[in-house]
């Protein structure tokens, strides 16, 4: 059965590959799964059609037969438990993986999607000036944190997994704001995972969307 899963009709990254479809995507390149997608506007997403798949009117969600999922950690834990691939076959080091993914969502991407909101919706309040260096601390305490775990090694624990693919996507929401830039080993990271046949095809993909869709109205 082919998943379908949901994006954006028109991405506000403009094609960058930033929005959280690009992980499903990624995972599903990454274990040669076939999947279709199905566009939204934003206020499609807020239709009680839409509600049914994801409570809080955002995308994606996956829809597998009878099976349908919303948050973006879950639907790649789900294909990487469903198909080989994305995470490995001995139990601790799975467990590992999954740990990754867990702090890829939960301990840094928070500060990097909340600095990055703070970029966008603040940026004309009076208190931003002073803001946007505490949010920018905060990045930074996690990325070193991140960087000196990581030291020379391709991946966070060993081979490729689920939890990189959550990470690089992560730290990509960092692109063109000259943070990553400080944690050479961390820009090396993104660019080996960017380099992936699947993460190129999820982007093309994605990409191809936003150019084939006109501004709306
Ligand atoms: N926790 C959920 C998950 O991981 O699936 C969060 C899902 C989410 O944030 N979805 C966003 C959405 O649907 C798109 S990805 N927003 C519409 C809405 O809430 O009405 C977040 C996102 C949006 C835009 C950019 N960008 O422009 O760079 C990047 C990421």
């Amino acid at each position: 059965m082919t998943p379908i899963i949901t994006a954006f009709a028109r991405s506000p990254d403009r094609g960058r590959g930033l929005a959280r479809d690009m992980r499903v995507r990624w995972a599903l390149e990454e274990v040669g799964q076939p999947y279709e997608v199905r566009l939204l506007s934003f206020s499609e997403m807020k239709e009680p059609a839409h509600r049914m798949l994801n409570p809080f009117g955002q995308i994606p969600t996956y829809e597998e037969g009878e099976l349908a999922l919303f948050e973006s950690g879950a639907i790649v834990l789900h294909i990487a438990e469903r198909h080989p691939g994305l995470l490995p076959g001995d139990a601790n080091a799975r467990a590992r993986a999954i740990t990754w993914m867990f702090a890829a969502l939960t301990t840094v991407e928070p500060p990097i999607f909340d600095r990055s909101l703070a970029t966008i919706l603040e940026r004309d309040k009076t208190w931003y000036a002073e803001r946007l260096p505490v949010l920018e601390d905060r990045v930074h305490v996690r990325l070193g944190e991140l960087s000196s775990r990581l030291g020379d090694a391709d991946w966070l624990d060993d081979r490729f997994s689920a939890g990189d693919l959550l990470m690089v996507t992560a730290l990509r929401r960092l692109s063109g704001s000259g943070i990553l830039e400080k944690y050479p080993n961390l820009i090396a990271y993104v660019a080996r995972g960017e380099a992936r046949p699947a993460f190129r095809r999820a982007f093309d993909d994605q990409l191809a969307i936003f150019n084939a869709t006109p501004p709306a109205g």
